[in-house]
């Protein structure tokens, strides 16, 4: 591959050092895969394919010539909500299985039955469990926490049929998704019930089973992935600001490495602690190493970073080019996100790829089963086989690149509020006062029909250029933190307004506030604003934007954003082109329907001239005309 090629391909220099030595040793990437499956197939892009039964695999002409309609009689409206619907369906559950897995730990813990965990925020606890209706007086925190997981637990079932965290929006959200029939009724239960009414002869009206996607993925937004947060904190602790490393050169020369990577937190905060065990680290300078070294990918990273100011080597399409650097002795993976080629990159290293969870086991891995009973054990054990792997590192095979970027994570709701001296008054008068116009959400996916990192940090810029305060989670914060946007000093490349309020409270323009499941947190952050001006979301100035999503996750993190009331434009278009009456019910009609759309924009500059414009009439409309603060001249 030639050097202007991989600048094409990315704009993260640790991933273009390393995407040359992929070239020179022969590994393909996600990059190379998606060059060998060009052309991709038409009806798949447009969603007009349909396998849902077995008279199929039906398709319909994208030009209105025959079929126009599948076996069954489904035209190209219904297959492709039907499609769209499924989507949401994977990626609520995988958030809500995720959050799932949170409430059994802290339930284990809270029963004794934990080895290495114990209840960290202890007055969160107390304030979710209030929440829930726990009876908290004089009660012992385990006990509390017993009841509070119990009570949870609940919720994934049909027993209570509502949603606790849903009572958190603004009455005239909860009358609107009420009304429209969409309040989210039970985690698992929506989900579920996409499945059924997306099979053969159930639903055969798109709008209707649009509808009900929105339903489910709320159970996403404020049932499992609002469940899988506020409960790790409450394991883990609540994140505040602290100050890290990213990028590819993270990795250290000297010392063992160890990648995690994935998403839950439960088995990469052991793997944290055993790494800090003494016995361990003595076992590494046994080997020759000068210490273990941890770094994560994707959202596990951004979990540690979160919690623990842990680096991180990179986001989503940096994890093959993590194993190709030469110097990791072990990547530990839980799920999601993971792509199925680490198997075989890992190969051609000394590499041990560690799968730990029963849902994401890789032919040609190693699999040390995660026991929540015995976690601490098996995280040192999972140690251990990186740090014995050390002296089988091959040093004319490694290349880390230099010089790792500084970063600041931990922007928890929590830690946002105290940072403006423990209300969101200040942050409401700075909007007030025109100088910061409005928030904007970038979260979301690398995908390599994008040039990687480059739409999330074209339009992050931009945002803050024109006074829009960024919020972040997932590999869109990642993207940023490695182009220096998540440091104080990065206000002086913001806007006069919001570079006087980001000076002021000492914090970044850009504010990374977690991993895919903290999305929720950007939900809380927008309900607590518009409950405090008493208005509904969707007449806030904020918008949210997913500028190279590529996964299931991300349709249905967009799907409640948007049933949200928050304008959500998308940098990758999804496969709904093929129904011109999907396409327009999600980019106009949902406007009448939940108070906000979405929009479809690859360019970044554009996607960022689109937000700015939505929030400036957002403004608008709620009598805010003060202009920009001009810059001094
Ligand atoms: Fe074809 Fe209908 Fe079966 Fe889909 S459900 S494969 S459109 S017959
Ligand atoms: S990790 S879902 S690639 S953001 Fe949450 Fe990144 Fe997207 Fe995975």
């Amino acid at each position: 591959m030639m050097k202007e090629e991989i600048f094409e391909k990315t704009i993260d220099t640790t991933a273009q050092q390393i995407l040359e030595k992929a070239a020179e040793e022969h590994i393909d990437t996600a990059w190379d895969r998606l060059e060998s499956q060009e052309p991709q197939c038409g009806y798949g892009l447009l969603g007009i394919c349909c396998r849902n039964c077995a008279m199929g695999p039906c398709r319909i002409d994208p030009f209105g010539n025959e079929p126009t309609r599948g076996v069954c009689g489904a035209d190209s409206d219904i297959i492709v909500a039907r499609n769209l619907a499924r989507m949401i369906a994977a990626g609520a559950a995988a958030h809500s299985d995720h959050g799932r897995d949170i409430v059994e730990v802290l339930h284990l813990t809270a029963e004794g039955k934990t080895l290495g965990y114990q209840i960290t925020d202890e007055e969160k606890l107390k304030r979710i469990a209030q929440e829930y209706g726990v009876v908290l007086d004089g009660r012992a925190k385990e006990d509390i926490a017993k009841e509070l997981a119990e009570k949870a637990m609940d919720e994934f079932g049909m027993m209570k049929n509502t949603i606790q965290f849903a009572e958190r929006v603004p009455d005239k959200r909860k009358d609107l998704w009420k009304n429209v029939g969409i309040w989210p009724r039970s985690i698992d239960r929506e989900i579920v019930e996409i499945m059924h009414r997306t099979h053969i002869g159930v639903g055969a009206d798109y709008a209707n089973i649009l509808l009900h996607g929105l339903r489910a993925s709320l159970s996403d937004g404020w049932g499992g992935s609002m469940v899988a947060t506020e409960f790790s904190d409450i394991l883990f602790g609540t994140p505040e600001p602290k100050e890290s490393l990213v990028n590819l050169g993270v990795l250290k020369e000297d010392m063992v490495n160890i990648i995690v990577h994935g998403h839950n937190p439960v088995l990469s905060e052991m793997v944290v602690d055993a790494c800090r065990d003494s016995e361990m680290i003595e076992l590494a300078k046994q080997k020759g190493a000068n210490g273990i070294n941890i770094a994560g990918i994707c959202c596990t990273a951004n979990e540690l970073l979160m919690r623990k100011g842990i680096p991180i080597a990179g986001n989503f399409l940096v994890q093959e080019l993590a194993l190709i650097t030469g110097a990791i002795e072990a990547m530990v993976i839980d799920y999601q996100c993971l792509m199925p080629a680490l198997s075989s990159t890992a190969s051609c290293y000394h590499t041990k790829l560690i799968t730990t969870s029963p849902k994401a086991k890789m032919q040609g891995a190693m699999h040390m089963e995660f026991e929540p009973e015995r976690a601490y054990e098996i995280g040192k054990n999972i140690v251990k086989e990186a740090v014995e792997n050390f002296e089988n590192r091959n040093p004319d095979r490694v290349n880390i690149p230099k010089n790792p970027v500084k970063l600041m994570g931990g922007f928890s709701t929590e830690a946002i509020i105290k940072a403006l001296g423990g209300t969101v008054e200040p942050l409401i008068d700075a909007i007030k006062e025109g100088k910061i116009r409005g928030i904007a959400a970038l979260v979301g996916c690398n995908n390599p029909k994008i040039k990687h990192d480059y739409n999330h940090v074209t339009l992050a810029k931009k945002l803050i250029e024109n006074d829009i305060l960024v919020v972040e989670t997932g590999c869109s914060a990642i993207a940023c933190g490695k182009a220096g946007l998540l440091v104080p000093e990065a206000a002086d490349q913001a806007g006069e307004g919001l570079k006087e309020i980001a000076k002021a409270l000492g914090i970044p323009p850009v504010l990374h506030m977690g991993s895919c499941v903290d999305c929720s947190r950007i939900l809380n952050v927008a309900a607590a604003i518009a409950k405090a001006l008493n208005v509904d979301i969707s007449d806030l100035p904020v918008a949210g934007a997913a500028p190279e999503w590529m996964s299931e996750k991300a349709v249905s993190i967009g799907s409640y954003v948007v049933a949200s009331g928050i304008y959500t434009v998308l940098g990758a278009i999804p496969p709904v082109l093929g129904s011109k009456n999907v396409t327009s019910l999600l980019t106009q009609g949902l406007n009448d329907v939940v108070g906000a759309t979405f929009a479809v924009e690859p360019d970044p500059e554009k996607e960022a001239d689109l937000i700015i414009n939505h929030i400036e009439e957002k403004r608008k409309a709620l009598g805010l005309t003060q202009p920009p603060i001009a810059a001094p001249i």
